[in-house]
């Protein structure tokens, strides 16, 4: 489409909705106009994209969540239509970036939401059959405010204007059974465009509303809540997203959404496949679902159930149940693993329980012929101790079960599934995460793109990131280094002006940018950033650290609203950040910002602009991670621990242009069962010295009444008692700070010879093919889902 054409059709649009011209729209009408001009453009090849899906073999990515973020400035990417929508908006005086007040969809927490939006776009691109299966939140994740250093949540509610990149697709609901509850899925679609390709796929999320009409009986009785109970019931298990990040909920309601997307999508996949082949007896040579993580593993016993009403054998619908299904492991940390009670599972859904149960019978029958110990088999079955094991029944019934990053899918097959992977060692894969380098590279940063694709001649790493490694030729090259240099300049510049419209605070471009954005959590450690950001600040004023290169240390970072421990951090760095920024000794060195409502939209401005990676969670923990990778891909080192894929980060940058500290996995196994943290504490004075400050009423823990503890005390006692870790310092803060702060200092003189910093920065863009989801969801397609 060329740019007076899209012009005239938008302003046709604007007037046909809202009666409005360009000049004259509000921003949110213009997006709304924007978005219903390009799907109408795209209507006609997504419809073929759809039907060639079905005809062959595809694959379903069943997703609890979908962390899309903003649709309008990638779709437009994708279609390469951008500039010709940016001209048509400047003709009238209007511009692209007014539509940075158009919500994120977001759908998810954190990486593994994240996750499943680049998969979707990397299949697009790639022209892989994959539809993405989910569902559609009325409120996605909570917005955040920091109010005096406290998060604050407020609905999200993300349609407030409309959803013009969905449409509803009414012909395709299925009507889910709970015990006593029947309730409707509607199906809304969304094109997920393929960049540089005709290939459009589908995000498929489901909607509950209620499978009655209005009581009018109850209503003519004066019963006038009974007669929206059933309406508002339904319409309840679609109503938001949960909170929690690498967490179980154990709730009723969670079951019950878990239920209601994983049988809607395999009720749509039976449907389908039945109307072409008229038989369900070739299903498996045709769908393979890709289960991330336990969240949608009930599809197993619901698709089983099906098909066995269908006319299926159980032993025949489970082999199927076998060849369809496969499985993604995200965390080893037990508090993640979902294990629901079984009463509560045979109450809600009595039919799928009883096939729970007998898949479970198919397991010990199945053990006991490979001569299993008793005791063993017991501890492996997906039933027991009053529990559904979901990822051991996801186990025993996929074809593959895959960790995300190599180190990852070590820990599972040697420690984690171990019993497991002795058991069926064709079964497990490594897939290294990626991230797509259309939003996180070519989206969100036009100006480095720009000089990629001036440097290599042409644009293909668009599409193919391994091009990245021709760039290393000019590690040394004096003139190419300056010029990135420039460019992380103006992207730092362009950070702090958001930063300082959006969270009023003022950051100075030259300083370093070092920079920890993810999900508040323990593991993760951002304490050890804090601990850390305060022991450099006694260390500049007693004068044992000296020429520290001024660095603005940031932070964005959303807690579950019931994550106290986290919330308490979040207060924490706020309290130090308003001690450190206060204190005019250090002014010029140091200061602490804590960006609000970190989400898709912001991190696409962050990455760009950090000069400095936090990866710091306790080796071990952190599955993979994604963000290093992203960070990466913008030019920033990795402080990191040796954990996740930052193993695979220093491997293909170089350890030497990383920052990498701290205990290792084998290290930690051999430290754990003796530590004491105390030993470290009343030894080093200056680790006593940041220590003391949680508990000497320098900071504010917020109005505690007197008899409750506050909550860096409690954080203290963490460190120090273990409290409700049981072991103290659980995720070895203290054990790790001093080798942090070494590597920190490090980099810090690194950081003054400004040309030897910048080619690190360099390298590690240079090496960061593999990081590309393209890589990944190749993978899978190769490997997995044999497409
Ligand atoms: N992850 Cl189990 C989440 O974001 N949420 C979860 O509930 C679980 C895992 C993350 C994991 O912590 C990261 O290390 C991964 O990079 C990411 O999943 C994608 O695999």
């Amino acid at each position: 489409m060329d740019t007076k054409t899209f012009k005239s059709r938008l302003a046709q649009m604007l007037e046909h909705s809202f009666g409005k011209n360009i000049a004259s729209a509000e921003s949110h009408q213009l997006h709304d106009s924007i978005a219903k001009v390009v799907m109408e453009d795209i209507s006609a090849q997504w419809k073929k994209s759809t039907e060639q899906h079905l005809a062959g073999r595809r694959a379903m990515y069943l997703s609890m969540e979908f962390l899309m973020g903003r649709a309008v400035y990638n779709d437009l990417l994708c279609l390469g239509l951008t500039d010709v929508v940016d001209e048509a908006l400047k003709a009238e005086g209007r511009s692209l970036a007014e539509l940075e007040d158009i919500e994120d969809a977001a759908l998810g927490n954190g990486g593994l939401g994240r996750l499943a939006a680049c998969f979707l776009d990397s299949a697009a691109a790639h022209d892989i059959p994959l539809d993405g299966y989910g569902i559609r939140y009325k409120y996605g994740l909570f917005k955040q405010s920091i109010v005096d250093g406290f998060q604050h949540e407020e609905a999200d509610n993300w349609t407030k204007y409309g959803d013009p990149w969905s449409v509803r697709r009414e012909e395709d609901s299925v009507e889910i059974t709970y015990g006593d509850q029947k309730v409707l899925a509607v199906p809304y679609d969304m094109p997920i465009i393929g960049y540089g390709t005709k290939n459009i796929g589908t995000l498929r999320l489901w909607q509950a509303e209620s499978a009655d009409d209005f009581d009018f009986a109850a209503f003519d009785s004066g019963d006038y809540d009974g007669a929206v109970k059933a309406q508002n019931d339904a319409e309840n298990i679609s109503k938001v997203l949960y909170p929690n990040d690498n967490c179980e909920a154990g709730k009723i309601l969670r079951l019950k959404q878990e239920y209601f997307f994983s049988a809607a999508s395999v009720a749509d996949a039976l449907r389908k496949h039945k109307k072409r082949f008229g038989t369900l007896d070739n299903l498996a040579d045709y769908v393979t679902i890709q289960l991330n993580d336990t969240h949608p593993v009930i599809a197993i016993p619901e698709l089983i159930r099906q098909l066995i009403k269908e006319g299926f054998t159980f032993d025949k619908a489970f082999d199927t149940a076998h060849k369809v299904f496969n499985y993604t492991n995200h965390t080893i940390m037990a508090e993640a693993l979902e294990k629901w009670d079984s009463k509560m599972v045979e109450k809600v859904l009595p039919d799928v329980y009883a096939v729970i149960l007998q898949i479970n019978e198919r397991f010990y029958a199945d053990m006991y012929a490979k001569g299993l110990d008793k005791a063993q088999i017991r501890k492996m079955a997906p039933v027991g101790d009053g529990m559904v094991k979901m990822a051991f029944m996801a186990i025993f019934v996929s074809s593959y079960i895959n960790g995300v990053a190599a180190i990852h899918t070590e820990i599972l097959k040697n420690d984690a599934l171990k019993e497991w992977y002795e058991l069926y060692p064709e079964r497990f894969q490594n897939k290294t995460n990626g991230i797509t380098q259309r939003r996180w590279l070519a989206l969100c940063n036009p100006e480095l793109s720009a000089m990629i694709t001036k440097l290599l001649g042409n644009a293909d790493w668009v599409k193919d990131l391994d091009e990245l490694k021709k760039l290393e030729k000019f590690a040394d090259d004096e003139s190419v280094l300056n010029e990135f240099m420039a460019v992380k300049e103006a992207k730092k510049h362009q950070l702090a002006d958001f930063i300082k419209a959006h969270d009023g605070k003022e950051i100075d471009p030259d300083w370093i940018f070092d920079i920890q954005i993810k999900r508040l959590h323990e593991y993760k450690r951002q304490f050890l950033n804090a601990l850390g950001i305060l022991y450099i600040y006694f260390g500049i004023k007693d004068g044992s650290i000296k020429d520290f290169t001024p660095t603005v240390f940031i932070f964005g970072a959303k807690s579950a609203p019931g994550y106290r421990r986290a919330k308490a951090i979040i207060k924490l760095i706020n309290e130090i950040g308003d001690y450190v920024n206060a204190d005019p000794e250090t002014a010029d060195k140091l200061k602490v910002v804590f960006v609000q409502n970190y989400n898709v939209s912001y991190a696409e401005k962050l990455v760009c602009a950090a000069d400095v990676s936090e990866q710091i969670s306790t080796a071990g923990t952190e599955a993979s991670g994604t963000g290093n990778m992203k960070l990466m891909l913008n030019g920033a080192v990795t402080l990191g621990t040796y954990d996740g894929a930052n193993v695979e980060i220093a491997e293909e940058a170089g350890e030497e242009n990383e920052y990498i500290f701290g205990a290792r996995v084998e290290e930690l196994a051999e430290i754990m069962p003796a530590y004491d943290p105390r030993d470290i504490l009343f030894k080093d004075g200056k680790i006593k010295r940041v220590l003391d400050k949680l508990i000497d009423g320098t900071f504010s823990d917020g109005g505690v009444p007197s008899d409750q503890e506050g909550s860096f005390r409690e954080l203290y006692k963490a460190l120090t008692d273990g409290a409700s870790w049981h072991v103290p310092d659980h995720y070895y803060v203290l054990g790790d700070l001093n080798s942090y702060i070494e590597a920190k200092l490090r980099m810090n003189a690194d950081y003054k010879d400004r040309l030897a910093f910048a080619k690190k920065c360099w390298l590690n863009i240079c090496n960061a093919g593999k990081f590309s989801s393209d890589r990944t969801i190749k993978d899978y397609a190769e490997n997995i889902w044999k497409i």
